[in-house]
């Protein structure tokens, strides 16, 4: 039924894909620039990387499934808020808070919903903060207003993140191993969060040794 309703409507579907595109790169544009300044007025970089996609056709077709969302462009559009992704990696966690609150200010960036899973990580060990947003692309006639998920984390809680989907994702883990992996990756996630603290406080120990605010 979904291949039906994108075969029938390729056309605006392929423009709703673009307009996603469209927002990705306006996003990821922000965090660029924001990296820029603070290269320029604190010599350092607080993202390390940036990464960017469109959801496939495939994830969100399960998606559909898991929510029981009617299959029409619309409503796709309004109740699938993750099919632009942008994740933002950054050196420290205390860059997470303050890279997001400046994203956050800009005027043209309307917060929808914010999931903070460092504060509080998903049982999986899952952390990350979670923002959805939307931005304005302007096209020729009109402006619309496109949702994008950003996904700000640490370098430590993406390799955790990435290992672990790498490792579970479409695997099939004999049932009497599962809970002992669920309790390893469990207990990796913990190890990654200690370490983002030290590193985090080892920072902090220069900066005030420095004392000038920035190392
Ligand atoms: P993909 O391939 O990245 O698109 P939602 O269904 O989004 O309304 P949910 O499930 O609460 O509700 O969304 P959540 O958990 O806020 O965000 C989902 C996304 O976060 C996932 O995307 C992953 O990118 C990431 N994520 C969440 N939990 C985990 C986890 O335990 N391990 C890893 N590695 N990533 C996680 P999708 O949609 O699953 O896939």
């Amino acid at each position: 039924e979904f291949l039906n309703m994108i075969q029938k409507n390729k056309k605006p579907m392929d423009l709703l894909m673009s307009y996603y595109q469209c927002a990705i790169m306006e996003i990821e544009t922000k965090f660029r620039v924001l990296n820029q300044e603070y290269s320029l007025e604190y010599d350092r970089n607080p993202i390390e990387g940036i990464k960017t996609r469109v959801k496939s056709y495939e994830s969100i077709l399960k998606k559909i499934r898991k929510k029981n969302i009617p299959i029409n462009l619309e409503s796709i559009e309004e109740n699938i808020r993750d099919i632009a992704g942008v994740r933002v990696i950054c050196s420290f966690p205390e860059d997470i808070y303050e890279i997001a609150e400046s994203f956050l200010r800009q005027d043209d960036i309307i917060l929808i919903e914010k999931k903070d899973y460092i504060k509080e990580p998903k049982p999986s060990g899952y952390r990350s903060l979670h923002l959805i947003v939307q931005v304005p692309i302007f096209l020729q006639k009109t402006k619309k207003f496109v949702y994008v998920e950003v996904q700000l984390r640490t370098i430590a809680m993406d390799f955790w993140a990435s290992l672990e989907h790498k490792l579970r994702y479409k695997k099939n883990i004999p049932a009497e191993q599962e809970k002992l992996i669920q309790e390893e990756l469990y207990d990796c996630s913990i190890q990654s969060a200690e370490l983002d603290k030290r590193m985090q406080d080892i920072r902090n120990m220069i900066i005030k040794a420095n004392g000038d605010g920035e190392e």
